[in-house]
This record gives C-alpha cells, sequence and structure tokens, in this order.
C-alpha cells in the first residue's frame, strides 16, 4: 500500500504552507485546495504554483461551493485543515463545519485533521474572555467530526516558535529585545515551543500511524519544554549581554487587557494561561493523547538557543 494522498486546506497560510512542504518531504500525494477567492492575492497564486513545481496537485474548491469540497475530498485519504484561527489575521475556525460536513458526504476519508496546532481546547473550558473564542469553536468543530464519525487526529500543544520564541514571549512584536524584556510573573511556567517546520514535519509523520488515530497527538520534546526565564537566558548568551528584566504580576498582565482591542484581549487571555497557569505543560498526557517526540524519536527537532540564533 502507498503513502495516504493528503489534501490542505489552508495551505497558503502561515501553517498551512509548512504542512505542503512537509507532505510533499514525506512522500505524500499532496493535493491543495486553490480558492477563486484569493482573486488578485499574488503571493498565494506564485506560492500555489511553486508548490505545483515541486509536485503537488492544485485542486480548484470554494467554501461557497459545496459540492467542490465534497469533490476535493474524494480525491484523498487524508484531510489537514488549517484554517486561519489568529485573532489579528483573519479568525474563521467555524468555516470548517462545511468541510466536514463535506467530509462526511464523501465518506472515504480515513484521517481528519482539524485546524488546532494549539492549546488543547477540551482544557480550556475555564478560558478567560474573549480569548476562549479560540477554544470554544475548535470545540464546535470537534463535536461537529466525532457525531459524524469521522477519524481524526488533533494536534496540539505547543507555541509557535515565531510566536513564543522570536520575541522572547513579548506580546506586540515579532522580535527579541535588546534592552529590557518583560517577564511573567516568576517566569517559571513550563512552556513547550516548538519550530513551526518540526510541527508540521510530526503532523505528517502521523497520518498513516495507527497509534494516533482518534487521539490527540501533544508535544513535550525535553528539550524544548522552557520557562521563559530560559528563554531569556539563551538569548542574554546569544548577544553577550544581561537584559533588564521587568516583573508583571497576574494582577497587572490581566488589567492590561483593558482598552485594548478585541485581538490584544485574546491575545492577554492566551498568554494569561500560557504563562501564569503552564496551560501548555500542567497535565499528564493520558490514554487519549500520544506525546510527538516519543512517538518519532527520529525527528531531530531544532532547539530554541538554535533556532534564536537568526535573530541575533
Ligand atoms: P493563517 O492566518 O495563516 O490562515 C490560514 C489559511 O486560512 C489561509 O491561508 C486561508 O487559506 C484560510 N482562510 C482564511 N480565511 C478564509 C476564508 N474566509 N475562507 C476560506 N479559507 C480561509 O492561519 P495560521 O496558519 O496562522 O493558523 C492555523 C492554525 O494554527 C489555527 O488553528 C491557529 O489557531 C493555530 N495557531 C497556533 C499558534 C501557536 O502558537 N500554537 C500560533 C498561530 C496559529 P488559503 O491558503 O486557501 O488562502
Ligand atoms: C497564538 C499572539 C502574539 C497574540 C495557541 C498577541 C491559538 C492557540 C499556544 O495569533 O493569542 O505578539 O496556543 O500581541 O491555541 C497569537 C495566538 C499569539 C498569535 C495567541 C495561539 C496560540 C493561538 C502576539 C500578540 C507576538
Amino acid at each position: 500500500m502507498g503513502k495516504s494522498k493528503v489534501l490542505v486546506v489552508g495551505g497558503t497560510g502561515y501553517m498551512g504552507r509548512r504542512i505542503v512542504k512537509a507532505s510533499l518531504a514525506q512522500g505524500h500525494p499532496t493535493y491543495v485546495l486553490q480558492r477563486p477567492e484569493i482573486g488578485l492575492d499574488i503571493d498565494k497564486l506564485q506560492m500555489l504554483l511553486a508548490f505545483k513545481k515541486q509536485g503537488a496537485y492544485l485542486v480548484e474548491g470554494s467554501f461557497s461551493d459545496f459540492q467542490s469540497l465534497v469533490d476535493a475530498v474524494k480525491l484523498v485519504d487524508v484531510v489537514i485543515c488549517t484554517m486561519s484561527g489568529v485573532h489579528f489575521r483573519s479568525h474563521n475556525i467555524l468555516l470548517q463545519l462545511k468541510l466536514v460536513k463535506a467530509i462526511k458526504e464523501a465518506g472515504n476519508i480515513k484521517r481528519f485533521f482539524p485546524s488546532e496546532f494549539g492549546l488543547d481546547p477540551a482544557r480550556m473550558g475555564h478560558a478567560l474572555e474573549p480569548g476562549r473564542v479560540t477554544f470554544d469553536e475548535k470545540m464546535v468543530v470537534r463535536k461537529a467530526i466525532q457525531d459524524a464519525k469521522i477519524p481524526f487526529t488533533y494536534v496540539c500543544g505547543a507555541g509557535f516558535a515565531g510566536y513564543f520564541a522570536g520575541n522572547l514571549s513579548q506580546m506586540g512584536t515579532l522580535l527579541p529585545p535588546r534592552e529590557k524584556v518583560l517577564i511573567y510573573g516568576d517566569g517559571n511556567s513550563k512552556v513547550t515551543i516548538v519550530d513551526e517546520d518540526d510541527l508540521a514535519t510530526y503532523t505528517i509523520k502521523t497520518i498513516d500511524d495507527p497509534r494516533t488515530l482518534n487521539k490527540t497527538l501533544y508535544f513535550r520534546p525535553p528539550e524544548n519544554v522552557l520557562t521563559q526565564k530560559q528563554l531569556v537566558d539563551m538569548w542574554e548568551n546569544l548577544i553577550g549581554k544581561k537584559l533588564e528584566h521587568i516583573t508583571i504580576s497576574q494582577q497587572d498582565f490581566l488589567a492590561s487587557m483593558k482598552g485594548m482591542d478585541y485581538a490584544g484581549q485574546v491575545g492577554v487571555g492566551h498568554f494569561y494561561h500560557i504563562f501564569y497557569e503552564g496551560a501548555l505543560t500542567n497535565f499528564e498526557i493520558g490514554n487519549e493523547g500520544e506525546e510527538a517526540s516519543k512517538l518519532y524519536p527520529e525527528v531531530k527537532y531544532t532547539r530554541m538557543n538554535e533556532y534564536l540564533k537568526i535573530y541575533a
């Protein structure tokens, strides 16, 4: 039996393009949804054409044409959706309900990966407003998947390095500070941070793996479960300079939400759960989950001291 055929929905997005790359690299026949709505977005079109050059198949289809989704899904064995879930980009998680319906109707899909790739929404029932919308919506999608009895894997539980390491976890910037750094509380909560390309590699590895069928794939690569303090230390060593550390208490951090726009408030809530509660790591992985670096020890994941070098 050959490798599963994969359809990537959201393939030109930040995570999606990495999923396409990893799928091609691991030898899966790779299909990418090409939406007419991209219109004059020449960057998206050029990216799609580049995928095609590398061997991907482009499939035309639109979320406003249900049959086109069914037809696209019928071409493959596995669907990976990387729909936007980022509030300052184009949050659209609930659109996936149409895709779930199409997968149900097509009836041929042996694994669906909805757009997750973050905090486990099943563990965020207590999350703060308004950021909880992220988790509530992902849970609505999960329920539809499970009601439709579609086989799934939920890929959860890591912060993207580009949003959490490159900036030493500072909000409102993607670059590391060189003078002073805000430290969340004691700076000792454990946070899992994974290079986005590694997340994609692990995700593709799991496609044909029965161990992750109907399970959640978590990330605890031992060397990438870090505290903010450790991350800052790595950066200080790289640039050969100590930064001024400014501690922000839980209360002050939460209070900073006032006066922010909606996307900012969503972000503060997420950072609060990650850095004050330790929500990425404060639980044991039970029978419903598997840990990626244990399943695939052969993956040489990027260490954050290496990752940070490019920012120096
Ligand atoms: P992007 O913002 O890059 O968007 C991905 C794709 O969503 C787009 O490329 C587009 O697909 C599709 N899309 C957006 N709007 C529409 C629409 N109206 N109709 C159809 N398709 C649409 O997403 P990310 O890669 O940033 O996010 C992917 C997932 O990763 C989300 O679930 C998010 O929550 C999670 N995430 C996790 C982070 C972490 O630190 N753990 C950090 C950031 C995100 P097309 O290619 O077809 O144009
Ligand atoms: C990433 C961010 C960075 C927000 C998740 C505001 C869903 C998740 C780890 O979109 O809000 O500056 O789990 O000013 O389940 C955003 C979100 C991070 C990026 C968190 C995310 C992580 C979404 C900011 C900012 C760098």
